[in-house]
């Protein structure tokens, strides 16, 4: 390749791949060494770091893409890459993308799991553009209507767009990677990180509309995009018909002032004091989904517990 388009490639990979809280990469790691029950050796780390690299990556290029779909202008602090580079950005997911199955074939090809852990990669990137569709198909730009928001479109919304990718697909790698094969304990995980991803999901609504842009490093999008978020549905739930009809006639509209009045209704029905609820069933919900595992099987509660207090109370 020409100079310029390996230079590309770096800068490309530079912007969008590290600069955020790493979360998902480093759970892979913390995930093999819980399972393990000991530190890792230096060779062994720099599998799992590089395992966790590519969860990294594939949440990069969902970003950069998220950006532009969700016209978003700022991310972790800098300006979106899209805003940067225009639409060149769409052929940067792709070169991403194929830096996950580089490094894959790269470093695991002669593991016996090395199969599974491809289509792991695959499967996740279906299930996140599936989930990806429902939220686009609930937030049409030209047919603003609040009433075809629910609570039931907004879990499925959340599960695969978010879940899949963040919580589970950390943790599937690092079973891969200590050579798990019992389909039951990918089951038993699914089973916790699903609804632990679709609490992680909420407290994203919550804070788009809620975090000071400078502490989020982004800046929400969430009410012009007419996005079906867990803050409107809560809102639709509990507003007066006076309120709805506000909601109704500022929700998804492409302007600061109606944005506004969409934030001042959420205020005065005490959103963040109702969120604050939320957070604290859903922490005892999961609490209790983690209890009710055996101490002794291939995955232990430390593995989920330690996923949880990454996130419980977040503000970013
Ligand atoms: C988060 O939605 C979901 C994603 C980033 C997955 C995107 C999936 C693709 C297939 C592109 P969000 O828009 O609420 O995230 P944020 O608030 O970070 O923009
Ligand atoms: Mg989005
Ligand atoms: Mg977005
Ligand atoms: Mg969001």
């Amino acid at each position: 390749m020409p100079e310029d388009v390996v230079k590309w490639f770096q800068a490309n990979l530079q912007y969008n791949v590290p600069g955020g809280k790493l979360n998902r990469g480093l759970s892979v790691v913390d995930t093999v060494e819980i399972i393990l029950r000991r530190p890792l050796e230096e060779e062994e780390y720099k599998r799992a770091a590089i395992l966790g690299w590519c969860v990294e990556m594939m949440q990069g290029l969902f970003l950069v893409a998220d950006d532009m779909m969700d016209h978003s202008l700022t991310r972790r602090g800098q300006p979106c890459w899209y805003q940067v580079v225009g639409m060149v950005a769409v052929n940067d997911t792709g070169c991403i993308e194929a830096a996950i199955y580089f490094l894959l074939r790269k470093y695991f090809r002669s593991e016996p799991w090395y199969i599974d852990v491809v289509e792991h990669f695959l499967e996740t990137t279906f299930k996140t553009c599936m989930g990806q569709m429902v939220d686009l198909m609930t937030a049409p730009e030209d047919r603003l209507d609040i009433s075809q928001f629910s609570l039931e479109r907004h879990r499925i919304t959340v599960i695969y767009k978010t879940s899949w990718y963040s919580f589970y697909l950390p943790v599937a790698c690092a079973a891969r990677f200590c050579g798990i094969v019992d389909p039951s304990t990918y089951s038993l995980a699914q089973s916790i990180l699903l609804p632990l991803g679709e609490y992680f999901q909420v407290q994203d609504d919550f804070l788009d509309a809620y975090a000071h842009p400078d502490v989020l490093g982004k800046i929400g999008t969430d009410i012009r995009d007419n996005k079906n978020t867990w803050l409107i549905n809560k809102a639709l739930e509990i507003c007066s018909p006076d309120q709805r009809a506000l909601l109704e006639a500022n929700y998804g509209r492409k302007d600061p002032e109606a944005e506004a009045r969409v934030k001042a209704v959420y205020d005065s029905l005490d959103l963040p004091e109702r969120y604050r609820e939320y957070e604290r069933r859903a922490h005892a919900h999961i609490v209790g989904l983690v209890n009710g595992i055996p101490n002794t099987g291939e995955l232990r509660p430390e593995v989920f517990m330690a996923f949880l207090r990454k996130i419980f109370g977040r503000t970013m």
